[in-house]
């Protein structure tokens, strides 16, 4: 069932090149959904993930940036806030943009793609753009200390985290001025406060106003936008090496800046981001702290004190993993990033574990699958009732599961491979997916086409 789920959940949000993140509250692509649909979208039909990745990437601008939003041109203005006409972006491709990043997770899901169905042509493709978007982070982004800035909430993906209380209290924004529309899908006890809001909307028009060059009143080095920055140098060593360029350079910048990050943002139990206007840490307990366990040159003593805190603090081995530690005085449940468990930060957390803990990491899938059990692909989930908030029929959370559910069946040896793989098709039986998009050798279980249609 719970595949059967996630396979209708993307069916259903995939737009013919690009998947929506949710059809009512966010109706364009959004970068790194993007990247964790196709990290599921691999097992299912890798033919979609490529497409996914590249629909994004074509949306890439000549200074390497990959906007947060691509928009779809036939969608209303009205639909979502801000949208086109807020941005007044245009990407060389002729299609419409917003001007910020968020987390580059892609270089992985571009490696996952591969390695589920390798496909030379797609790496080659691929490979300059996912470089040239790390090369603007490096340009624009890096501050002597050789870490990755955000100007802002929304570029951290995580926008509403206490984490950006401080730093965002320094920005000064009129209040009104503009209608939100995700309060009309939304209840707004889960989603960022009035005044929350225009400041993200006073410092989006101060970077627009700029041309989107200066850095404005926000400049924050979030570690889980580090960890992303690195992992993806990981990746792109693995995908330089089958192309048969050098490693080296990716590998040496992957170990750089995950020194820098012990070195600048390690508190001792739990990485914090670093506000670079004041030079101080921002003290938090948000779970972007725990992110860097997904970079492979963390010193072990260190993951091994982040493991303790996952424990103590965010109660790893129990709960699907909370946003925000459960100890906290900020903590909340049900608000939007201040609390509740979201599948895509348990999925980071869970990838750095596999190696490390793999008894912990199976806890983790475990809670996450409980959560979706309980109350469907929900945007995120109180941790301790496991209810569902936020948009439902969401897609990274249905990516995400099917991703798990499809290595776990790989170590497992269980049948869910070939579950999966029929679920694949008989959605491209009823022509919801092409035929020739469903990858011929899908998941663990090695079920090819023959025994998929052997029913
Ligand atoms: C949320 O962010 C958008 C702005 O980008 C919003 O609140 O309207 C965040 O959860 C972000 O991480 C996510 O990429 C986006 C779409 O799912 O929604």
């Amino acid at each position: 069932m719970i595949l059967r789920d996630a396979v209708r959940v993307l069916v259903g949000n995939w737009d013919g090149s690009y998947t929506v993140p949710s059809r009512r509250l966010y109706p364009h692509q959004w970068s790194w959904d993007s990247a964790f649909v196709a990290i599921g979208n691999a097992r299912l039909s890798p033919r979609r993930a490529r497409t996914e990745l590249l629909t994004l990437f074509g949306a890439q601008w000549s200074d390497g940036r990959v906007p947060h939003i691509v928009f779809n041109p036939e969608v209303p203005e009205g639909a979502y806030y801000p949208g086109p006409a807020f941005w007044a972006a245009r990407a060389p491709s002729g299609v419409r943009t917003s001007g910020i990043v968020q987390p580059p997770v892609h270089a992985l899901a571009a490696w996952k793609t591969y390695l589920a169905e390798p496909d030379h042509a797609f790496l080659r493709r691929i490979y300059p753009r996912l470089v040239a978007q790390q090369e603007f982070l490096r340009a624009q982004r890096r501050s002597p200390e050789g870490l990755i800035a955000i100007l802002h909430p929304w570029e951290s993906g995580m926008d509403n985290s206490p984490a950006w209380d401080v730093p965002l209290a320094a920005v000064d924004a009129p209040s009104g001025g503009f209608v939100r529309r995700d309060l009309e899908a939304v209840s707004a006890d889960e989603r960022p406060t009035d005044r929350d809001y225009a400041r993200y909307i006073a410092l989006a028009e101060s970077y627009r106003e700029s041309g989107y060059t200066d850095p404005g009143a926000f400049r924050v080095e979030d570690p889980l936008f580090n960890a992303a920055y690195g992992l993806a140098e990981s990746a792109l060593a693995g995908i330089a090496r089958v192309l048969g360029l050098d490693p080296g350079p990716h590998e040496r910048e992957a170990a750089a800046v995950t020194s820098a990050m012990v070195e600048h943002l390690w508190d001792g139990g739990l990485f914090q981001a670093r506000d670079v206007r004041t030079g101080k840490l921002v003290e938090s307990a948000s779970a972007a702290g725990l992110t860097p366990l997904v970079l492979p040159d963390l010193p072990d003593e260190v993951a091994g004190a982040l493991i303790t805190t996952a424990l103590d603090r965010f109660g790893l081995a129990d709960k699907p993993l909370p946003s925000y530690a459960v100890d906290a005085a900020d903590f909340d449940p049900a608000r939007y990033w201040r609390g509740p468990s979201w599948i895509n930060l348990s999925w980071l957390v869970w990838h750095g574990l596999r190696d490390r803990r793999p008894d912990l990491a199976a806890s983790v899938a475990d809670a996450m699958r409980r959560a979706v059990y309980r109350s469907g692909f929900r945007e995120y989930f109180d941790p301790f009732t496991l209810r569902g908030h936020g948009s439902r029929d969401f897609s990274w959370s249905a990516a995400l599961i099917l991703d798990l559910v499809a290595e776990h069946s790989l170590h497992a040896a269980e049948p869910a491979g070939r579950e999966l793989c029929e679920q694949a098709w008989s959605f491209a039986e009823r022509g919801e997916v092409g035929h020739d998009e469903v990858g011929h050798d899908e998941v663990g279980t090695r079920c090819r086409r023959s025994a998929c249609t052997s029913r």
